[in-house]
């Protein structure tokens, strides 16, 4: 290689290295995305013979099956083999909190859309003409679609949970004002673009790899050891990414999956499972709906001093995950506030819906959204505005939350005020002011919502993460971890950690699959944790690596350890011309027998939870944010646009931005449909009507708000989040509540007589009869 060129090299090295390193970075899946090379489950090349499977699922939401009649299924030409309960093996259980769910129901059907049987043909065209040729019989029993009718029948998933602070008995009594009511938020449909799915392939000696749609590796593979009868080792889970989870495949994409590897255990032969929209919107569970009463009391200064709820939780026909969901909830029943007396009660509700499970922020919203509701009401009854009570209340150093855990590093205050000032709120304030005085039949509307969300799953032990570094003869890298790649782009910052600690060029690391033979007994890629906790793990084994590497850089140039620092891909000694690179560096490492392998371990520390006293320190920091929504809404139709969302966000310090911004705008968006236009509707037979995309509206580029301001909060970050920069998957979907109390106030400047309810979402059917409301 001649010089010129040589330095050209070096760079385009040197570039790739500061890109990497500076936080501008794009997500790197984004160019597979974009020329379609991207691998979903749906794109593996399958192997000759291959079945496919299509799901036979309950006809009814709550009844005993009396008779089944498969045969004229079985007889159709290309069909293989018909699977129910009676062909598993270990156990016809799935649950995993509880275990209360049956992979295949057995005598009864609690919802409609509950898997009942498995369709193995020659294609999923065959299998699909087969379930219209089974017939079923089924004894209709009472069914349950709403929490609050669970709970008039004592149907519970388990029992109750209650947080406490304080007295709020004696505290109302020493309230100016106190005010009641009921809240309901509906449940939402995760529409990832990649359906439920799964493809098992059979090994020698009766192992099986299973390649799976799932943030869980390692609960898919724990359930279908279980359901199989057979060791873990024998199982292997094998995810490339995911097309979107939002918690809809942390634990539900475990069926489909056990269902693909129990055929192919009996079959011997590979067996592919996706199901179609239709099928994953009837049988997978969604958002919790809640239905929710409070009662909240005020000093005469606007100081919550007493705040009381029940949550009820529509959890569906099984336990699924909703312990947990209705635990979040309590956690952040108080959202951004402090208030000394604090009673929080939630049920989880035993209903005949599909159960319902994980979705951002994991009933966190839901909580928060009660919370609103009630300060908006009492400002309505107070006559001030829900922004006073709320930035009278606002959390600050050393407050305790109800949990027990003290707030540190607060960021609620200052993300409020600088919002306040960065956005100009007066100006706002007075512009919708003076456009409501001069427009009859549009009206604008403001709200301020501000956010603090807990990092760490709830559940103290699932906080631990591992990474398995590979440094290849030639200097390029390979990285394993539990981080399940799924539009979040984590596997972007991986990379970045890593070309950061070996001050490398971003090409040289490549993220592998996330596999449960490389890392085991992992947790679910959830919580907003992913890359903080295997973030940490990586860090630590490329730490390691790098200590390791400095050992043999100082032998080779006969200097102390301390002196060497490798950079930009050389390895410097003092501030030497450097004379070794990164790849001659491993190359001697090789040569002197050093390792080039590390595995390390990450738990969070510090934290802990005490569920028989419901008090502890469950998170390792909070994400704090702002943001300001202001809302136009047409007074004739009841339509209306999101003309600004202005948000102050506490990203602590952000190692990668544009993926960050890419987060908070989507989850954003997604938290502006769950409030204002994503209705699920079941009828009262429990079948699903918002059963395809033209009943259930999701927010497009159109309902999109016009303008979107994202200014990052000026904060030191925390050391528990990864190179300071603070989990942001799930904190920003609550900005979303405030769209609700934009259009409520939007409303409110239209009918003096709106008589304020708390029902999301609020579509615009719903707008429109507010408009016109007279109490
Ligand atoms: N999943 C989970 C989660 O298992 N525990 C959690 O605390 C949690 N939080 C948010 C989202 N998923
Ligand atoms: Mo989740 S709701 O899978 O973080």
């Amino acid at each position: 290689m001649d010089k010129n060129k040589a330095n050209t090299v070096l760079n385009s090295k040197l570039d790739a290295v500061t890109i990497a390193l500076k936080k501008s970075i794009k997500n790197l899946d984004s160019y597979t995305h974009v020329r379609g090379e991207s691998v979903y489950v749906d794109d593996i090349n399958i192997r000759q013979g291959t079945f496919h499977a299509v799901v036979f699922d309950a006809p009814k939401a709550h009844g005993r099956i009396k008779h089944i009649d498969y045969s004229k299924a079985e007889a159709l030409n290309g069909v293989e083999r018909i699977f129910t309960y009676k062909d598993i093996p270990g156990k016809n259980e799935i649950g995993g909190i509880i275990p209360d769910e049956p992979l295949f129901a057995e005598h009864e059907v609690h919802f409609w859309g509950m898997p009942i049987a498995l369709i193995v043909a020659e294609s999923e065209f065959i299998a699909r003409k087969a379930r219209q040729l089974i017939t079923i019989d089924i004894e209709e029993l009472p069914v349950i679609t709403t929490a609050k009718e669970a709970k008039a029948k004592g149907s519970f998933i388990n029992a109750p949970r209650s947080f406490s602070l304080g007295d709020t008995e004696k505290a109302f009594k020493n309230c100016e004002y106190i005010f009641e009511g009921e809240t309901f938020s509906n449940g939402q449909e995760h529409l990832y673009i990649e359906t439920q799915g799964a493809y098992a392939e059979p090994q020698e000696n009766g192992n099986i790899k299973v390649t799976s749609s799932t943030q869980g590796p390692t609960s898919v593979q724990k359930t279908i050891a279980q359901v199989l009868g057979v060791a873990m080792h024998k199982i292997e889970v094998d995810v490339t990414r995911l097309g979107g989870g939002f918690g809809g495949k942390e634990d539900q994409a475990t069926p489909w999956a056990v269902m693909a590897a129990l055929a192919s255990f009996h079959l011997k032969q590979s067996v592919k499972i996706i199901l179609n929209r239709h099928d994953d919107l009837r049988m997978t569970g969604k958002r919790h709906p809640y239905e929710s009463t409070y009662k909240i009391g005020l000093s005469k200064d606007l100081k919550i001093l007493a705040y009381q709820t029940e949550f009820l939780q529509n959890s569906g026909a099984s336990a699924d995950l909703s312990p947990a969901i209705a635990e979040r909830t309590l956690f952040h029943a108080t959202n951004s506030y402090y208030i000394p007396n604090v009673t929080t009660k939630v049920l989880s509700c035993k209903t005949n819906l599909p159960t319902n499970t994980a979705f951002r922020g994991f009933g966190g919203p839901q909580g928060m959204f009660v919370i609103e509701s009630a300060i908006a009401k009492a400002a309505h009854e107070i006559g001030v505005s829900a922004s006073q009570i709320q930035e009278t209340n606002l959390l600050e150093e050393n407050n305790t939350f109800s949990y027990g855990q003290i707030a540190k590093k607060v960021e609620a205050k200052n993300s409020w005020n600088s919002a306040k000032s960065i956005f100009n709120i007066e100006a706002l304030e007075r512009e919708i002011h003076s456009y409501n005085k001069t427009h009859i039949n549009f009206k604008k509307g403001l709200a301020l919502m501000p956010i603090t969300f807990g990092i760490s799953f709830t559940n103290t032990p699932m906080n631990h993460a591992r990474a398995l570094v590979h440094i290849y003869l030639d200097g390029s890298v390979g990285i394993s971890t539990a981080a399940v790649e799924m539009g979040q782009g984590v596997n972007t910052k991986m990379m970045q950690i890593a070309a950061d600690v070996f001050s490398i060029p971003i090409e040289k690391i490549k993220i592998e699959t996330t596999n449960t033979t490389r890392v085991a007994n992992t947790s679910p890629s959830a919580a907003s944790s992913t890359a903080d906790l295997n973030g940490k793990a990586t860090l630590i084994a490329c730490n390691a690596l790098l200590e390791r590497l400095k050992i043999v850089a100082s032998e080779a140039l006969e200097t102390s350890k301390e002196s060497i620092v490798l950079k930009d891909g050389f390895v410097y000694h003092n501030s030497e011309k450097p004379k070794l690179t990164w790849t001659d560096l491993i190359n001697k490492a090789m040569l002197n027998r050093v390792a080039l392998t590390e595995n390390a371990h990450y738990a969070t520390p510090d934290i802990h939870f005490d569920k028989s006293t419901e008090k502890g320190h469950p998170f390792a920091y909070h994400v704090y944010g702002t943001a300001i929504i202001t809302t136009t809404v047409d007074c004739t139709r009841g339509t209306y646009e999101f003309d600004s969302v202005k948000i102050v966000h506490d990203y602590g310090k952000s190692m990668s931005e544009g993926i960050d911004l890419g987060q908070v705008e989507g989850a954003l968006i997604q938290g502006i449909g769950w409030m204002t236009m994503e209705e699920i509707a079941y009828n009262d037979e429990g079948k699903l009507l918002s059963n395809a995309l033209s009943t259930y509206k999701v927010p497009d580029i159109f309902s999109a708000p016009k303008r979107v301001e994202v200014i990052p909060l000026e904060t030191d970050g925390h050391d528990l989040a990864i190179l300071k920069s603070k989990a942001v998957g799930e904190p920003p979907l609550m900005y979303g509540i405030g769209a609700y109390f934009a259009l409520q106030n939007a409303i409110k400047a239209f009918n003096p007589n709106y008589d304020l309810e708390f029902h999301a979402p609020m579509t615009p059917e719903k707008v429109l009869m507010s408009l016109y409301k007279n109490p």
